[in-house]
């Protein structure tokens, strides 16, 4: 995903070192000003065991979004519809999310996306309910699994400068 106002493009990797162009998004937040993008926070599973697999994005940006795309059997067929804000992912700081890996980090069935909260100082743990569909946010919960401010016994707000870099 290129930082352009959240530009999507999906490359096929077609052998011998050589990719196409399978399908691009361009710019689809240009109008609201939002200029999204991620870096390690793209990522691809199966989080309910529904055959077709789901895209999350944890978008680079203070609005600290969390992006879905379900219901895509083609990448090539893929539209700026397609893409949903899940979830907006409660800040304490400055916001903007990093790296999101996906794993059952609990052992308990669900899946859980596990982002690195730059700004924010926090470590979320993003987990699957196990059942509904995964593009509604109700079928999510909100966990805070690290936390700086917490940590340090610091306030954003206190005299003592932090600039937390969660990657
Ligand atoms: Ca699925
Ligand atoms: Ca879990």
């Amino acid at each position: 995903m290129v930082w352009d106002h959240f530009t999507l493009k999906v490359l096929e990797n077609k052998g011998d070192g050589k990719f196409d162009v399978a399908s691009e998004l361009n710019q689809i937040y240009a109008s609201k000003g939002i200029d999204y993008g991620a870096l390690d926070g793209i990522r691809v599973a199966d989080v309910n065991g529904v055959v077709v697999k789901e895209l999350y994005i944890a978008g680079t940006e203070p609005e600290n979004t969390v992006f879905i795309v379900t219901g895509i059997s083609d990448v090539s067929k893929i539209t700026a519809d397609d893409v949903k804000e899940l979830i907006h992912l409660p800040r304490k700081a400055g916001g903007k999310l990093r790296s999101m890996y996906i794993a059952d980090s609990d052992h308990d069935g669900k899946a859980d996306l596990i982002i690195a909260g730059k700004r924010n100082g926090r470590i979320y743990d993003v987990e699957y309910n196990g059942s509904g569909d995964p593009a509604d946010s109700t079928n999510w919960t909100v966990n805070v699994a690290f936390d700086i401010w917490d940590y340090n016994g610091f306030s954003p707000d206190s005299s003592v400068t932090l600039t937390p870099r969660l990657f």
